[in-house]
């Protein structure tokens, strides 16, 4: 339903009725200390539903999108509103980049094709004018407005960096560029930060002196890039916009993940601190892997202000309890000891689809426990073995990563000692070179084997995918992250691209065909490319459509291409719906191709409730599960025949 006109008539004083909150945040933040321990919420989406506003007009119109806001935090009594944009594709959508518009969730840049893949793309791009270019005015706008209906200074909102390079540059692109050629993704940092990031936010600063501000950082932290990246690009790059930007302390990027990631929980600490130095933010589902009280025990040891951040699935998904019993904990440790008074909660994303009913809970928890009631007093949830609870349902740790580190030692030396046990040197070779990352070597060895007469399918098994399963399972065990196995994959792809004409020619059939797909409405791809590329190292021939896919494309690809499989991808709740139709709309043409699904927010009961013929949690299950749906579709052809 599109409002046909802005909301207007205001049933509340907003210049009065969040002043206790402002105090409260500025207090904690300064460090003086607070009466009681505020909180924030990113909840900009579930105004937009709340109210029933069309995200097309939300997001475009300043209007309705900081009465929204505003209006609803009054309504379900926030401590203060939080005015959060669709802040990761402003810079890059100011710079010509693509937008997906949606009709009920946020926009999003579609960097299919990304703007910058050469020298000579980033030649071509002029940097955006901060008072013209595409929605830079609606920022603006929306800052302005806030000013004046609260009479407060408003937060000025960015892209983190290094999301912002990757919104530029795609993300898989933006990674395997740092390890081919970083002075070309440096030059990418230095156009976006000199020329498009600080312009924009010094504009902003014009008009606003004293402003605060917040980057965003999806992809900024752990386990997305490794402690390497982050020390080479992230935080050197967050550093010197805060310097372009008149060196002000407000200059922060607060969201990032990957604490439970890091090798040094607290150092890792220490630069999220050079990020955000006025105080320390850790969230779920981090926050709960890492347990409360040690994140509290450093912060009262450095004396900083602490924000603990509430899981956004636990808010939509529930239960009650759940919700309840994670916000008395964070409440609770929070704001204990000598610095209890400068510690403020954080609920991170209600959602379009987070029922009003469980922000009412959360917001009545918050309350309730500042006015005494305290059922779950000196419990302590977090921090233990209970993984599991961190997610709802029965995922363990997000990603898939942390599922399959049963090995005691170390599991790196252990897996390739047993993959190479007995193996040709020419196979532990190729296997060497994709474990090494060493692409052209790859390429070059897996040329020598075929010359010494060894089969496509040998190599294959022995060398190109037994790598790739080593990978999979350091991935799954949290012993590598998301870059290096980019950069090993791309390194099995070198040796693929040597057999794939001799595959051709020879007619020898891949594993299986699968059709691979980001359903409509979602842009996430980095899940599926990850599949896509594990399924690929295990033999299969991969047809991937790409994001925000049509389910009609989905059935003309998957007959075009006769596929085994149909696999498809989502990471937001508003887009599972559109799982269903495709599998719906199989159904109703009479298709019959085993469709399997996956994405952080799917569960095995989703799937068989939306009747898909399988899920997996993970890239390597979902190996193991096309794997199986091909040798039972062979076992049934044998019978028949
Ligand atoms: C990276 C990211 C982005 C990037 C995406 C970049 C890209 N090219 O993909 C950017 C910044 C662009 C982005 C935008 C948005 N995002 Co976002 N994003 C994330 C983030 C940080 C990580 C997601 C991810 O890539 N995970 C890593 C991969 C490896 O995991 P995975 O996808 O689950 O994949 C694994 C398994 O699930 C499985 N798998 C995946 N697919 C498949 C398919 C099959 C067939 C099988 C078998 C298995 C399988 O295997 C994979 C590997 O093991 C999450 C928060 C988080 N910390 O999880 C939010 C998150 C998903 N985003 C969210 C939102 C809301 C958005 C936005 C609307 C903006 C906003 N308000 O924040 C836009 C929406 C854009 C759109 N329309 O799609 C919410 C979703 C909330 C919800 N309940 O729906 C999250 C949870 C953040 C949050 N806490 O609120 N986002």
């Amino acid at each position: 339903m599109l409002t046909e006109t802005p909301l207007t008539e205001a049933k509340y004083d907003y210049k009065t009725c969040f002043d206790k909150g402002f105090d409260a945040v500025s207090n904690v933040l300064a460090g003086t200390g607070s009466d009681f321990p505020p909180f924030v919420a990113q909840m900009s989406e579930f105004a937009m539903a709340y109210q029933g506003i069309n995200a097309k007009e939300f997001f475009a119109n300043p209007e309705v999108f900081v009465e929204g806001n505003l209006r609803t935090s009054a309504e379900l009594g926030f401590d203060v509103p939080d005015l959060i944009w669709d802040v990761y594709d402003i810079e890059c959508e100011a710079t010509g980049g693509k937008m997906s518009w949606f009709d009920e969730l946020s926009p999003a840049i579609n960097n299919t094709t990304p703007l910058i893949s050469t020298e000579k793309d980033l030649a071509k791009l002029t940097p955006p004018d901060p008072y013209k270019s595409a929605r830079m005015p609606f920022v603006r706008d929306v800052l302005h407005l806030f000013h004046e209906m609260t009479g407060k200074q408003p937060t000025i909102r960015f892209c983190g960096p290094l999301t912002c390079v990757a919104q530029y540059m795609q993300f898989e692109q933006m990674i395997l560029r740092m390890d081919e050629d970083p002075d070309f993704v440096h030059k990418v940092f230095r156009f976006v930060v000199e020329e498009v990031q600080a312009p924009f936010i010094n504009s902003l600063f014009k008009d606003f002196p004293n402003a605060g501000t917040n980057g965003s950082d999806a992809i900024g932290s752990l386990p997305f890039i490794s402690e390497e990246i982050l020390d080479e690009y992230s935080i050197p790059n967050i550093l010197k916009l805060r310097k372009l930007c008149g060196d002000r302390k407000v200059l922060q990027v607060d969201n990032w993940w990957g604490d439970s990631f890091a090798k040094d929980t607290e150092k890792y600490w220490d630069k999220k601190l050079q990020a955000t130095p006025r105080y320390l933010k850790i969230q779920d589902p981090d926050l709960f892997q890492v347990g409360t009280v040690r994140s509290r025990e450093y912060a009262t040891k450095l004396g900083v202000p602490l924000q603990f951040g509430v899981d956004n699935h636990v808010l939509q998904e529930g239960p009650e309890e759940e919700i309840v019993k994670r916000i008395h904990e964070y409440m609770e440790v929070g704001t204990s000891g000598p610095h209890g008074d400068t510690f403020f909660l954080y609920l991170c994303n209600l959602s379009a689809q987070t029922p009003p009913e469980h922000a009412k809970i959360a917001i009545d928890a918050i309350k309730g426990w500042r006015a005494g009631d305290r059922p779950y007093e000196g419990k302590v949830f977090s921090g233990g073995e209970t993984d599991s609870a961190a997610r709802s349902g029965e995922k363990g740790r997000w990603m898939g990563i942390g599922q399959g580190g049963d090995l005691e030692g170390n599991m790196r030396v252990a897996l390739e000692t047993e993959a190479k046990e007995g193996k040709k040197k020419v196979f532990s070779d190729i296997y060497d070179s994709v474990m090494e990352y060493r692409d052209d070597d790859c390429a070059v060895l897996v040329a020598e084997a075929l010359d010494a007469g060894e089969t496509c399918g040998d190599i294959l098994d022995e060398g190109l995918i037994a790598a790739m399963d080593t990978i999979g399972a350091l991935f799954s065990s949290g012993e590598i992250f998301v870059p290096e196995m980019l950069i090993s994959a791309r390194a099995m792809k070198a040796g693929l691209e040597i057999l794939r004409p001799i595959l051709t020619a020879s007619k020898e059939p891949p594993k299986g065909t699968v059709i691979m797909a980001t359903v409509q409405g979602d842009l996430h791809d980095i899940g599926k490319n990850l599949v896509c590329m594990m399924l690929e190292g295990a033999g299969f021939k991969i047809v991937d459509l790409g994001v925000n896919t049509d389910p009609q494309d989905i059935i003309r690809n998957a007959e075009k291409e006769k596929a085994d499989i149909v696999g498809l991808s989502a990471l937001l709740t508003t887009s599972m719906p559109f799982m269903m139709l495709t599998v719906n709309a199989f159904r109703d043409e009479g298709k019959d191709y085993p469709i399997i699904v996956g994405g952080a927010p799917v569960t095995r009961d989703f799937a068989d409730k939306i009747g898909a013929h399988g899920y997996a949690d993970n890239a390597v299950e979902a190996v193991t599960l096309c794997k199986r749906i091909i040798a039972e579709a062979e076992t049934s052809r044998k019978v028949a025949v």
